[in-house]
């Protein structure tokens, strides 16, 4: 069993010392512990209070509880904090505890929960526990169920975890602006029986976007469609840390929908099971084979499958624009345009522009561009055969046969048995093989003849 202190230690996180107002009183607040960074915390096996088996929080952490008199005490603190999105952009967002998404709360059904809730935003805050059955007055809607949390004040929720599920929670209090910011986390209540729908590797992540200028650092709050990053728990491709999996292993993967648009969630050389939403287990009748689940706006999603197959296996959203990161979707599509005699032209007004894409956009993702400060490149990501060509929402389960039962360090990449990846074919071609289907035949192209990035001199090579 993980100490409590032995789990502060791996989890890299630190006591804060919070100035509290409280009318319960200082000395009887729990930590408001924080996390300091965006590693993902190997699950700590609970130090009190009724067992069940951890989850774990892609790029997060659970947060510790303290038990008081048969009550589970947890302190969350919304303010704001600097999340690394990927190595090379932080953005400035809203949070819990140090980090956005804030820290998973986990407890087991039948629990007596009382969560203390610290505003240290510039404004009001309120939280909604979503899904979960409470007292109306602990449902956390400002205005309608309660008066919001002024700043600088302590709020204190408290129901008991009826139902066992995974549910999210988030601001119910300005909640487009907060939400926009970053706030939010997840809630599972495990069931009283820890071997009931017993896996060997639980995962959970939030799905979330940002609209962020490359070179600036804060989301743009009134955004509703046109983000520009894409990702799970406030990481972006490559930030995201891969899901280490034994051969063999059932594994759930719980994903929960707070974005402004659906997200169809694929993963590579499985068929899963959805076997829950934020309304409970699914009853096994209802259950299907899928290699994609479309996850709407506001909604939980819990998959799960043998992973018998080992490989490097992608997990991402299977809109294409949710694996990019920052660019102009104002690009014109200039693939089969011979922009060989505009560029010199825009040189001369523009000395460093550069055009490309005239043969697709892959050449974005290893050419040396003129990025702005704090950005990422749209795609990119090394892979042991190169570029892997993908930003945003994109991960890798890593299914190994040697990984040890509860082991989440890092295999490395897949070694595959000789004779299994596919290969240069060095025979003989047939005719229609060698010559272009298309060649010969006159066609007007795509894109204007200018692209507008160069009437934008300070927006170079029209990539952001
Ligand atoms: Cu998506």
């Amino acid at each position: 069993m993980i100490s409590r202190r032995n789990f502060f230690r791996t989890a890299g996180v630190a006591a804060l010392g919070v100035g509290l107002v409280s009318r319960v009183g200082a000395a009887s607040l729990p930590d408001a512990v924080a996390a300091s960074g965006a590693a993902t915390s190997p699950p700590p096996l609970p130090p009190s209070g009724r067992p069940f088996y951890p989850v774990v929080t892609l790029n997060g952490w659970s947060l510790p509880w303290r038990m008081k008199d048969g009550v589970k005490e947890f302190h969350l603190v919304a303010e704001p904090v600097v999340r690394e999105l990927a190595p090379g952009m932080k953005a400035r967002l809203w949070g819990y505890n140090g980090q956005s998404p804030g820290p998973t709360i986990e407890v087991v059904e039948g629990d007596r929960v009382r969560i203390f809730v610290t505003n240290r935003l510039p404004e009001h805050h309120s939280v909604h526990w979503h899904g979960q059955r409470l007292p109306n007055g602990m449902d956390g809607v400002s205005g309608l169920t309660q008066p919001a949390i002024p700043p600088g004040k302590t709020f204190v929720y408290e129901f008991e975890a009826r139902r066992a599920g995974t549910f999210m929670y988030h601001p119910h209090s300005d909640e487009m602006v907060q939400m926009a910011m970053g706030m939010y986390g997840f809630w599972v209540t495990h069931p009283k029986d820890p071997e009931f729908m017993r896996v060997d590797r639980d995962y959970v992540f939030l799905l979330n976007s940002f609209d962020i200028e490359p070179g600036s650092a804060t989301p743009k709050v009134n955004t509703m469609l046109d983000f520009n990053l894409w990702g799970f728990n406030s990481r972006v491709f490559p930030g995201i840390d891969s899901m280490k999996v034994r051969q063999g292993d059932r594994v759930r993967i719980r994903v929960g929908n707070l974005t402004m648009t659906n997200h169809p969630v694929h993963l590579h050389g499985h068929e899963f099971v959805v076997t829950g939403t934020d309304g409970g287990w699914t009853p096994p009748a209802s259950r299907w084979p899928e290699v994609s689940v479309d996850i709407a706006v506001g909604q939980m999603r819990a998959i799960e499958f043998d992973a018998t197959e080992a490989g490097d296996w992608a997990l991402h959203c299977h809109k294409s624009h949710h694996t990019m990161n920052a660019m102009g979707h104002n690009v014109p599509t200039m693939i089969g345009v011979d922009h060989r005699g505009i560029a010199e032209k825009i040189n001369r007004l523009v000395p460093d522009y550069m055009v490309m894409g005239d043969k697709g956009m892959a050449d974005m993702a290893t050419m040396e561009m003129p990025l702005p400060e704090n950005t990422l490149p749209m795609m990119t990501g090394d892979g042991p055969f190169g570029s892997v060509e993908m930003g945003g929402m994109f991960t890798v389960v890593k299914v190994r046969p040697d990984q040890k039962p509860g082991d989440h360090g890092d295999p490395g990449w897949y070694r595959h048995p000789p004779g299994s990846v596919a290969y240069e074919w060095t025979g003989e071609l047939p005719a229609h093989a060698t010559q272009s289907s298309a060649g010969g035949q006159s066609m007007p192209a795509a894109a204007p003849a200018v692209p507008p990035a160069a009437r934008q001199p300070a927006r170079r090579a029209g990539h952001h």
